[in-house]
């Protein structure tokens, strides 16, 4: 059985992820694919548990080092219980952030130095990544006014201001830039059906020979 493949999306707050993931697991599936959806923090029992601890409460709730030491024991429990086997028996895994999101977040956001962040990835899961990243990028005004209006409460990060979300759109720009052959940049201020056409154009162009669609 070939490996699926492992697909993540990124991007700051209200950037249309969960609503794009949703959209390319359903264009996956109909291709005959089977695809695991997916997100972080969470996507596993234990690290879903961590999630509340991370998504909610006081914005000055955990200092940066214990948060990004959070996001990266959650990633490592979601691998080996969600991510690993469903790879493993030809799913494709479709995941709604990932570790881009640490070094963005928690690097470029609340400073800590990259060096840790990368190392503390690896220490955490290796050199695993994903095939393809995609990075739906959007004016930070934008993106703040789409996540406020969907209310609820799990806001911890959205209430963390706008040169916060501004470092952050800049975090992931960067990493696009260092690692051109894993991450795409999408326009995320198109329409619903504009961003799933150039997602879907991404996918058969980065993954071509994989690609039955
Ligand atoms: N975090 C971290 O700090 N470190 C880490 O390592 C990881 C995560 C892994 C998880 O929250 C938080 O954890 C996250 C970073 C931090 N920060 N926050 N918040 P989350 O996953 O629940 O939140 P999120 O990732 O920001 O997701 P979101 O706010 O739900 O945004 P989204 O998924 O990108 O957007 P959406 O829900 O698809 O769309 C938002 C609204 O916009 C919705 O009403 C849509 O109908 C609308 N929308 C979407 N696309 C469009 C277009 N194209 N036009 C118009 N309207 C649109």
């Amino acid at each position: 059985m070939e490996r699926g493949r492992f697909i993540t999306f990124e991007g700051g707050e209200g950037a249309g992820k969960s609503t794009q993931l949703k959209m390319l697991a359903e264009a996956l599936a109909r291709a005959g694919i089977e695809v695991v959806t997916t997100r972080e923090p969470g996507g596993s029992k234990g690290a879903e548990a961590i999630r509340a601890l991370l998504v909610t409460g006081e914005v000055d709730r955990w200092d940066a080092h214990t948060e990004a030491l959070l996001h990266t024991a959650a990633r490592r429990d979601h691998l080996v219980k969600t991510i690993w086997p469903a790879l493993e028996r030809g799913a494709w895994v479709v995941c709604d952030r990932f570790a881009d999101s640490t070094l963005a977040y928690q690097g470029y956001g609340h400073g800590l130095p990259k060096d840790f962040i990368l190392g503390l990835t690896r220490l955490a899961i290796g050199d695993f990544a994903p095939d393809l990243t995609l990075i739906l990028d959007l004016p930070v005004e934008e993106g703040l006014k789409r996540a406020g209006g969907r209310g609820g409460a799990e806001d911890r990060y959205e209430r963390m201001g706008t040169p916060f979300h501004d470092r952050l759109r800049q975090g992931f720009l960067d990493i696009a830039k260092f690692e051109p052959d894993r991450c795409a940049v999408i326009d995320a201020t198109a329409s619903l059906d504009g961003v799933h056409q150039s997602i879907m154009a991404t996918i058969k162009r980065r993954l071509l020979g994989f690609c039955v669609l």
